[in-house]
């Protein structure tokens, strides 16, 4: 049922990409562009891209250029609930994030790029919309580069939530969540890393300790700081069409692009190239031996996780009764 191309299966450094953006976060054949471009800047990076998609009734890892051609707008939107559906029922499904990282579960693969990760959406509960990418973030074994969460979402509700699902979110060169468009603004991110090599070390320090999916959040280059009125306007007039769920992302992202005269188009297309670039340079660290040693001190939760007052108590006894010490110190 999962066909991995050849070169990937030989690959030590992988990047997995998705193809929703690629059938429905661009005007047609822009997508598939976009694609390629990214495919290109993982090879830049050091590592193997992977772009993954159902044809044929096959879940395929590592889409030939010629089929990622088949992946136009006509292709159906496979969050990790419908790609079953897409394999027997043999239609063309191009993989959300949380699709793609799905299929990264099984194959192995522990880097994914993509633009913006989807999550809580503005107004909830009404409607009762968040993404699937985040409950498969938290559950996959995967560091995913982006630009922050969707724009259009409730940014600040998408971050706490990923703290309630213990995700690490990992500033790259920035001490905020981006926002998609704009460089900065966002909540405050967990952690920040200055290197490819430091988030490669971090990654693999949350899974020796049992963690689940991480997110990296690069800023854009160059940013774009005012999008919000226009991100309003989008959504009002989705709200207007009736359109919900997941024909929220695709619908908005082309107001914008045609609202904005190309210009969220461009900066879309720059950043996601400029995350799978990251990307590829993080699968490759990740593969170096002894990676996880670079920042050790950064990781040792114990440390900072103990109250100050306990600094002087054995490790043992503290972890047995803390509050006890705290009232009594040693
Ligand atoms: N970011 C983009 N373009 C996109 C998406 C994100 O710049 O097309 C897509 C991703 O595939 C993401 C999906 O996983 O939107 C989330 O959709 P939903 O909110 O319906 O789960
Ligand atoms: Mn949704």
């Amino acid at each position: 049922m999962i066909r991995v191309a050849e070169e990937v299966r030989g690959a030590s450094a992988v990047v997995a990409l998705e193809t929703t953006l690629v059938a429905h976060g661009f005007p047609p054949g822009e997508g598939v562009q976009v694609g390629l471009a990214s495919e290109a800047a993982v090879r830049e990076g050091g590592a193997v891209p992977a772009t993954i998609g159902v044809l044929d009734g096959e879940i395929v890892v590592g889409l030939t250029a010629d089929e990622l051609h088949r992946f136009g707008a006509d292709a159906r939107k496979l969050g990790p609930r419908d790609i079953a559906a897409a394999v027997t029922q043999r239609a063309v499904g191009a993989t959300t994030v949380g699709g793609t990282l799905a299929v990264c579960r099984s194959a192995g693969i522990k880097v994914m790029a993509t633009g913006g990760l989807g999550g809580v959406h503005r107004g909830w509960p009404t409607p009762p919309d968040v993404s699937a990418d985040v409950q498969a973030l938290a559950s996959a074994r995967v560091l995913v580069v982006s630009s922050g969460v969707k724009s259009l979402l409730d940014v600040p509700a998408t971050s706490e939530l990923l703290e309630s699902l213990g995700v690490p979110v990992i500033g790259y060169r920035t001490d905020d969540l981006p926002l998609f468009y704009a460089a900065h603004g966002g909540p405050p991110v967990s952690a920040r890393v200055e290197s490819a090599a430091e988030a490669a070390g971090l990654a693999r320090a949350h899974w020796e300790i049992g963690g689940g999916g991480l997110l990296v959040g690069r800023p854009p280059d160059e940013s774009l700081d005012d999008a919000e009125p226009l991100i309003e306007r989008a959504l009002a007039e989705a709200g207007a069409h009736g359109v919900r769920g997941q024909a929220v992302t695709p619908f908005v992202l082309s107001y914008l692009h045609r609202e904005s005269g190309g210009r969220t188009l461009a900066a879309n297309r720059a950043l996601i190239v400029g995350n799978a670039r990251l990307a590829g340079e993080i699968a490759s660290a990740i593969e170096e031996p002894g990676s996880r040693f670079l920042h050790q001190p950064a990781v040792d939760v114990h440390a900072s996780a103990r109250p100050k007052v306990l600094d002087d108590v054995p490790v043992d006894r503290a972890l047995v009764d803390p509050a006890d010490e705290r009232v009594r110190p040693a």
